[in-house]
């Protein structure tokens, strides 16, 4: 077992240590990375597949994410990145001041049924809860528990079609400045992830309602990957055969600025 844990590291290693060394320096600092032929660039993209291809063969397609006891939860959820999309979205400010009867999660693209569905039906469907640790590249974790309805279930409800390759996520906020101005958070998984029993569309944080810092009314928890795969704010899931037309077509609004795409832990 330790063998395995140790060529993984060691195969990993060989495609990541860009990607991870970099990564260390925080999510606010990659706007750099944005020039599509900058070199880093270039090679964090090569280092993407040797990461997702090996962490696929190595770490097997349903294993869990570990789970955490009531008592290893020691402080709130940090929030980071957006934390509140009332400063620039019109249409966040609204559903929150009509306490989110207006809000609508839709499922749409390669799907037979599209689906749409208020916070109360996600409330009441069946649920899954479970305490994970939640790290960000910047360096830091928390151990919090969720609540949220399987993501599987959702896509089960409206049938992928077969074409289906990834799931996109769409939110309302949008970060950064430069010419083109903010720019909208996006992310995407592929469907291992989506359907993998600890994928959640979660409401719930800590036993109370999903706050606005930390994703209000719905975000998704991926338990095997980085925090930047983990969206707040999420208003659509969609599912796509490729997801280059999203953003700059890196499948994450971070993937964009030079991010790991498969993002694993
Ligand atoms: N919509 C949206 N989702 C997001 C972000 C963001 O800025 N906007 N930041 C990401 C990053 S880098 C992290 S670490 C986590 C932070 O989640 P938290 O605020 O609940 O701790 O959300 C991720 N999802
Ligand atoms: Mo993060």
């Amino acid at each position: 077992m330790s063998g395995l844990i140790l060529n993984r590291r060691r195969l990993l290693r060989l495609g990541a240590v860009g990607a991870g060394s970099l990564a260390l320096a925080g999510c606010d600092q990659f706007d750099f990375l944005v020039d599509r032929n900058d070199p880093t660039r270039n090679f964090l993209e090569r280092a993407n597949d040797l990461t997702y291809a090996a962490q696929r063969a190595l770490v097997g397609q349903q294993a869990m994410a570990k789970e955490f006891a009531e008592t290893e939860i020691r402080q709130g959820q940090k929030p980071n990145g957006s934390t509140d999309p009332r400063q620039n979205s019109e249409i966040y400010r609204k559903l929150i001041a009509g306490d989110w009867s207006d809000y609508r999660l839709k499922i749409t693209g390669l799907v037979e049924t599209e689906m749409s569905y208020t916070l109360a039906e996600l409330r009441n469907m069946p649920s899954r809860t479970q305490i994970t640790r939640h790290d960000c590249v910047e360096g830091w974790s928390c151990i919090a528990k969720w609540t949220g309805v399987p993501l599987g279930r959702l896509l089960d409800a409206a049938k992928v079609k077969p074409t289906a390759r990834f799931v996109v996520f769409q939110c309302y906020d949008a970060l950064g400045g430069g010419l083109a101005g903010p720019q909208p958070y996006y992310e995407s998984c592929d469907l291992i992830d989506a359907f993998h029993p600890q994928t959640i569309a979660a409401f719930g944080l800590n036993g109370q309602a999903l706050p606005v810092e930390n994703g209000a009314p719905i975000r998704i928890r991926n338990e095997r990957a980085l925090g930047y795969k983990q969206p707040k704010y999420v208003h659509t899931i969609e599912l796509v055969e490729s997801f280059s037309r999203f953003g700059l077509g890196q499948g994450g609004y971070w993937e964009d600025r030079g991010y790991d795409w498969y993002g694993g832990i």
